[in-house]
């Protein structure tokens, strides 16, 4: 499908003719154009095909004709014509935070920054301050905001990282005669970032496997290619900004006897290994990567269970080997029944073209049915959230007769009419009491004012956890990976504060901003707090980061008591009430 590839022309074609100082309205148009290519569940190629681009949301002639140009010669002319304009650097520029087109514009032409390397320079010797508008925060910021891209560049996020590990094991497994194939490493232990991929295989013939594995579509390079191990760079695209990226994948091959022993070496984290490596030692047995050893004798190694049963311990779910108390948990029979994908029978926090979601309310609500889910809670935008369109308390309410009807047609689901309404500067929400308690369900989240002082900003999140519309605070900290730090906020008081109204607290498994993180979600359930699971979808693909928020509930130790989203319609009612 290349709706990625074209989405991410658009996007840019749309960003340098704002850094052209082109009209406002055409810029718009591109960006418009590409969010909803990126979206749309068709594939551009066959709608180019069969003259049907038009049917895309934003997609008038012109834009049309350059996706059927994309589609027909790989390239589109006006894009190169727009990208001869000016160095290849200077697009990079506006991917730190708080650089705009226009601040871009300037720092060019004014100050000839043409790249993240002289611009870093610019703001290190204060040459920024030149420039009007300019002054020493902001270069403080650019060198934050340059360190956390490249954050960012170093790490690819869970969700491509897992697309990419998809694509490889589907590739081998129609290509290759894998017998067992599984990927270990970071991602396996639901890790939000991931620094490569690591693929396990058993085989009987390496060769063919090693051939197929350094042969697939998407190769950047193979960077080494043995018997039982090889790496290579692969492509793809980042779901944050469409944007060809590069991602490491190491494969192994093992012995069916070691699978097990493979396994758990290789899924980590190292500090799991290193502990249970020790418990092994003081039972007088050898622990590695190939089995557990008594003197020379092989006595677990197939499977997984097997080696932590040789060890006196039961399996240990992957998310928990963080070596945040997990083995001693083991070792007393604490372990809990983490929550399961079966376990989860709805969504909260999903958005509509109402605001600044792509797909319309029956399109989102199709799609979580057929996900097998008996709810979905759909969470629009409020009015002060203008960059995503939102809603007019009269606007926002005049859609419940809509959610009445598809209730009234929908057996045995629910749609539950929710609204996601910022939190204003001192804590207050975006809408009026009488317009909040008309809905089935309230999210309060941060979208603007990030950078107050811890105590102002505790105080704020505190405002809000506490007001009685409120159930689910959304994502705590805003942060976004590789692009936005987390808010300064004291995590215990907010999490003390909600535990003690009944505020539950998310776990927003959006693929940048996945926040809370497992760590920050188990403290908040030892402080009592419930939580729930939301994709913060914007398109239907989205609700599939449901896997991820699973990952994360399971990293923070969560039981089907904790989410709420595992409790049957009535119960999560009467909660929200
Ligand atoms: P990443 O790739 O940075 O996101 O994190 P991981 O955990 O996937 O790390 P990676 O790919 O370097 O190695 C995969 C697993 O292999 C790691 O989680 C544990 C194991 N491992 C790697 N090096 C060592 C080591 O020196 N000692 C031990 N005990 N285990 C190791
Ligand atoms: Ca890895
Ligand atoms: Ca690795
Ligand atoms: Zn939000």
């Amino acid at each position: 499908m290349k709706n990625p590839e074209v989405a991410n022309r658009l996007n840019e074609i749309g960003d340098m003719l704002d850094i052209l100082g082109e009209d406002t309205f055409r810029v718009i148009s591109y960006h418009r154009a590409a969010r909803a290519v990126e979206a749309t569940t068709e594939d551009v190629e066959g709608l180019a095909r069969q003259g049907r681009l038009s049917e895309i949301p934003g997609v008038g002639s012109a834009i049309a004709e350059k996706i059927e140009e994309y589609v027909t010669t790989g390239r589109i002319g006006y894009h190169e014509e727009l990208r001869g304009k000016f160095p290849p650097g200077v697009l990079e520029l506006l991917r730190v935070p708080g650089l705009g087109p226009k601040r871009v514009r300037v720092l060019w032409q004014e100050l000839g920054v043409t790249d993240l390397e002289t611009l870093r320079k610019a703001a290190q010797t204060h040459r920024l301050q030149r420039v009007k508008g300019f002054g020493e925060k902001s270069e403080e910021k650019i060198l934050r905001g340059i360190q956390l891209l490249e954050e960012g560049q170093a790490r690819a996020l869970l969700w491509d990282a897992a697309g990419v590990a998809d694509v490889v094991i589907a590739y081998l497994k129609a290509n290759s005669p894998v017998e067992r194939i599984e990927a270990a490493g970071s991602l396996r232990r639901m890790r939000e970032t991931v620094g490569d991929v690591d693929i396990l295989v058993v085989t009987k013939d390496h060769g063919a496997v090693g051939r197929a594995f350094t042969s697939m579509p998407g190769l950047r390079e193979v960077v080494q290619a043995g018997e039982t191990k090889a790496t290579v760079i692969m492509e793809y695209t980042d779901w944050a900004e469409d944007r060809p990226r590069t991602i490491q994948v190491d494969l192994r091959i093992l012995d069916a006897a070691s699978w097990g022993a493979g396994l758990q070496y290789f899924t980590g984290s190292k500090d799991h290994n290193i502990r249970l490596r020790g418990m092994a030692q003081g039972q007088g047995l050898k622990l590695n990567e190939y089995g557990v050893f008594r003197e020379d004798e092989r006595i677990a190694g197939a499977t997984e269970e097997g080696v932590y049963a040789a060890v006196g311990l039961p399996w240990i779910p992957p998310e928990m080997r963080e070596d945040q108390g997990e083995i001693d948990a083991a070792k007393e029979g604490r372990l809990p029944r983490l929550i399961e994908p079966s376990d989860v029978r709805g969504d909260f926090h999903v958005h509509t073209n109402a605001t600044d979601g792509v797909d319309t309310l029956e399109a989102m609500v199709g799609a979580a049915r057929r996900r097998g889910y008996a709810y979905v809670g759909i969470s629009d935008h409020s009015v002060s959230a203008t960059v995503a369109f939102g809603l007019t308390a009269e606007q926002a309410l005049a859609r419940r007769d809509r959610f009445r009807a598809i209730n009234r047609e929908a057996d045995g689901f629910e749609v539950l009419f929710g609204t996601e309404c910022d939190i204003l500067d001192g804590g207050e929400l975006d809408y009026a009491d009488e317009v909040l308690q008309e809905f089935d369900f309230v999210i309060a989240s941060i979208h603007s004012k990030f950078t107050l002082e811890e105590r102002e900003m505790t105080d704020r999140v505190v405002a809000a956890v506490e007001n009685p519309y409120v159930n689910i605070l959304g994502h705590p900290t805003t942060r976004l990976i590789g692009q936005r730090d987390p808010i300064q906020l004291d995590l215990e008081a907010v999490f003390a504060a909600a535990a003690k109204v009944g505020t539950a607290i998310e776990i927003n498994a959006s693929p940048h901003r996945m926040d809370l993180t497992g760590f920050q979600a188990r403290r908040a359930k030892e402080l009592g707090c419930r939580l729930a699971l939301a994709t913060d979808s914007h398109s239907v693909g989205e609700l599939e980061a449901m896997r991820f928020g699973i990952g994360t509930a399971r990293r923070a130790w969560l039981t089907r008591e904790d989410l709420v989203n595992a409790w049957p319609v009535d119960e999560v009612r009467s909660f929200f009430r």
